[in-house]
């Protein structure tokens, strides 16, 4: 006889701890509990609503158990296939239901994908600063927490800002940067292409001559450049030895990094704003990216990111789960049993959480030498404190938007 769990609630949890979450717990008859992340940064409150509108209706009664027909019902039967809030929605289901599977089996989601493929989970950090001394001090701390891979991001001069930046003096050492702003309206940042275009080798260029060529190098351009402005920073970066270039251009027209590709081997990463298979189709069939950003609570969770992964892994493209603030510790949790599973695992980020964040969500997840597991207990291995999570309720917040010199807006 086969097991049947069937599915007697579902519930949307928002808080706040420090920023925006959406959890969805859904509870078997026989108690079992089972989390998943839908948290959409900056649009919150959509994915909410599609879950307990649109979707927890369907799940009571069905069989949790029954992931992957769970699945293909909820991306047919909705019509309107594909998009970050159906995507991240569907991401939440699916997570719960790998969560209860594993609480029910006693193993932690890992095993249940196939067992560990490696010992760990390689990170990387972020580092920042206002000028080269600040962003000095900020991957100093980096390094000695462990982490062997660190993102660079720094103000370009001239400019007052850049992408990704949280000035390592201002918040005492401290990294705090932080996509979302809770200011209620809606801020805007400048930039200029040309300027960063300058100024990004020659970034690179103190980076190698300060930290030595062993450290693992990353960098965010955030969709900023045209495909030919794109290719010449590539080239431009080639004796630096980036681990990867991110985003170095706008990904909805995978055909243009074809254009990318012909000028430059700097490695690439493509990916977080894209949330499905489809979406990447050419750009891993014709081997344009060499890593694959999504992230688990985007890309219709574990079930879906780890077809896109096994996908890309026949075309030699490795993993880079998105792994910033605004994934949640049950996707942070969720993307970590993915990477120690699969063959073709690459690196994952990680944008540590804020403290107030891990009063809610406990997470058995650890850090050590650069590092991440996401630890043996069963299922995902994450909890959630309603008594915390009640202290800290939904403050609306959103991403900035950038303007070029001349007024006009641009990709942030
Ligand atoms: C990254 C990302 C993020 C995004 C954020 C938007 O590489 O980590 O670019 O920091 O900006 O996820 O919500
Ligand atoms: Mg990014």
């Amino acid at each position: 006889m086969t097991a049947v769990a069937r599915i007697r609630s579902a519930e949307v949890l928002v808080t706040s701890p420090s920023r925006n979450f959406v959890t969805l717990r859904i509870t078997t008859d026989d108690g079992v509990v089972g989390l998943g992340d839908a948290t959409l940064n900056g649009r919150e409150l959509a994915v909410a609503s599609y879950l307990r509108d649109h979707v927890v209706p369907l799940l009571i009664g069905r069989d949790a158990h029954r992931i992957e027909d769970t699945w293909q019902f909820l991306y047919r039967s909705a019509y309107w296939r594909r998009g970050p809030i159906t995507m991240s929605a569907v991401a939440a289901v699916d997570m719960a239901l790998w969560d209860i599977k594993g609480r029910l089996a006693g193993m932690p989601v890992h095993q249940l994908l196939g067992g560990a493929s490696r010992d760990g989970c390689l990170a990387y950090a972020h580092a920042s600063g206002a000028d080269l001394e600040d962003l000095g001090d900020s991957v100093r701390a980096r390094l000695d927490e462990g982490y062997r891979a660190i993102r660079l991001q720094v103000a370009v001069p001239g400019m007052g800002g850049g992408y990704g930046i949280a000035s390592a003096r201002a918040s005492g050492g401290r990294y705090t940067y932080e996509p979302a702003k809770r200011a209620g309206l809606h801020i805007e940042e400048g930039w200029d292409s040309r300027r960063y275009l300058r100024y990004a080798p020659e970034l690179f260029e103190w980076a190698r001559a300060e930290f030595g060529p062993e450290v693992m190098l990353l960098h965010d351009v955030h969709h900023r450049l045209t495909p030919i402005e794109a290719a010449r920073l590539g080239r431009a970066l080639e004796p630096y030895d980036l681990f990867w270039l991110e985003d170095c251009t706008p990904a909805e027209n995978q055909e243009s990094l074809r254009l990318v590709r012909r000028h430059t081997t700097t490695p690439l990463a493509i990916g977080e704003v894209l949330n499905s298979v489809w979406d990447f189709r050419t750009l891993i069939q014709e081997q344009l990216i060499d890593y694959v950003r999504a992230s688990v609570t985007h890309t219709g969770g574990i079930t879906h990111l780890k077809r896109l992964f096994d996908f890309a892994g026949q075309y030699q493209i490795k993993s880079g789960s998105h792994g910033p603030t605004d994934i949640s510790p049950v996707g942070m949790s969720a993307a970590l049993h993915v990477g120690l599973a699969i063959h073709n695992f690459g690196i994952q980020e990680h944008m540590a959480h804020h403290e107030l964040t891990h009063e809610v969500f406990r997470t058995s997840y650890r850090f050590a030498d650069g590092f991440l597991h996401p630890g043996d207990a069963p299922g995902l291995g994450v909890d959630y404190d309603d008594a915390a999570a009640e202290r800290f309720s939904y403050e609306p917040a959103f991403l900035p938007a950038a303007r070029l010199v001349d007024g006009t807006v641009h990709d942030w």
